[in-house]
Order: C-alpha cells, then structure tokens, then sequence
C-alpha cells in the first residue's frame, strides 16, 4: 500500500476492457470539494476516454462521504452497470475521521455483498490535506481515475 513516490493511476489502455455500452453513476461528496471536484473530473474523462458516452454518466451529489452509501443505494435500484464513490475524508482534532472512514467503508461493503451491482470505494482518507491534493490530480495520480477503471473492471466481471 505504500504510494511514497508511485502514480498510482497510470495505467495501460490496451490492458484495460472498453467501457461502451456501459452506464455509470458517480456518487460525488460535497465535502472537501476542491477535492471531490477533481476525482469527479477525473473518472468522468476515464469512463469516456474508455468508451462511455456522457449521457451514460450520471452524477448524485450527496453532503459528506457518510451519505454516499445511501446515495450509492438508490443508484443501484436503475440499472447501472456500476456505481462509483467519491469522497474525501482528511483527519480532523478529534475522532470523527475513524467514525466516518468506517462508516463509509463498511457501507459500501455491504452494498457489494448485499446487492447486484459493484459499488467502487473511491473515497480518499488522508491524514493531511496535502495528502488528498497529491491523491486527487498531483503527485500520486488521481483517485478518481482508479476508481473508474475498478468500475469497468467490475461490470465487465459482473456480465
Ligand atoms: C462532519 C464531517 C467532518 C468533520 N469531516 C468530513 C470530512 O473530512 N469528509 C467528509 O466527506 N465529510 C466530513 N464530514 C461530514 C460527514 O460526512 C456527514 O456529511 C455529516 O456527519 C452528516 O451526516
């Protein structure tokens, strides 16, 4: 797991599966959002870049990345072929960052084991803001971007 000098969203098109044909929706966190603006931006032009039309993605903005498992929930009741989180949780004085970060993660897992329809962690959980910047289009590549190609991965699976 450890990123200290590696991109970790360069990846190879030819190794990963074309996504036309496919509809996406985006779950995007309001929180910290000169943070989510940038992993939104960031899967949006990879799903398209690997074939999704526009009109194939759609975005639910919900406050903070607790909320993104409801609003994960009710994208999968229309038929999406995956559904994508995005949020960003940076620690904060007191212990509200563990409370959030578990409850999302768990909520997410659950929607995997329980539903239909794969649900992508993309929720950066950093224990500085600089950290997030380098995770969100700086140094360390965009999260946004590894999320979309685990999302086409998934539906390709899920066929
Ligand atoms: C309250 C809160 C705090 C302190 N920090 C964050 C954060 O770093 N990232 C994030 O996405 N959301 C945060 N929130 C908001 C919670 O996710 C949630 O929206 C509220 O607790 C209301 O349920």
């Amino acid at each position: 797991m450890a990123t200290t000098n590696n991109n970790l969203s360069d990846y190879n098109m030819e190794e990963v599966p074309s996504s036309e044909g496919m509809r996406f929706a985006i779950i995007v966190s309001e929180w910290n959002n000169h943070i989510t603006e940038n992993l939104y931006i960031g899967a949006e032009k990879t799903l398209i870049k690997l074939g999704t039309k526009q009109n194939d993605i759609v975005r639910i903005d919900v406050p903070g990345s607790f909320e993104l498992v409801f609003g994960a929930k009710i994208a999968s009741k229309y038929n999406y072929d995956a559904i994508i989180c995005l949020g960003s949780v940076i620690k904060g004085e007191t212990d509200h960052f563990d409370y959030i970060c578990n409850a999302v993660s768990l909520g997410i897992k659950d929607l995997n084991v329980h539903g239909d329809v794969p649900v992508i962690f993309g929720v950066l959980t950093d224990n500085n803001e600089q950290q997030s910047i380098d995770r969100s289009g700086g140094k360390h590549g965009n999260k946004g971007i590894e999320a979309a190609i685990t999302a086409i991965k998934m539906a390709v699976l899920n066929k």
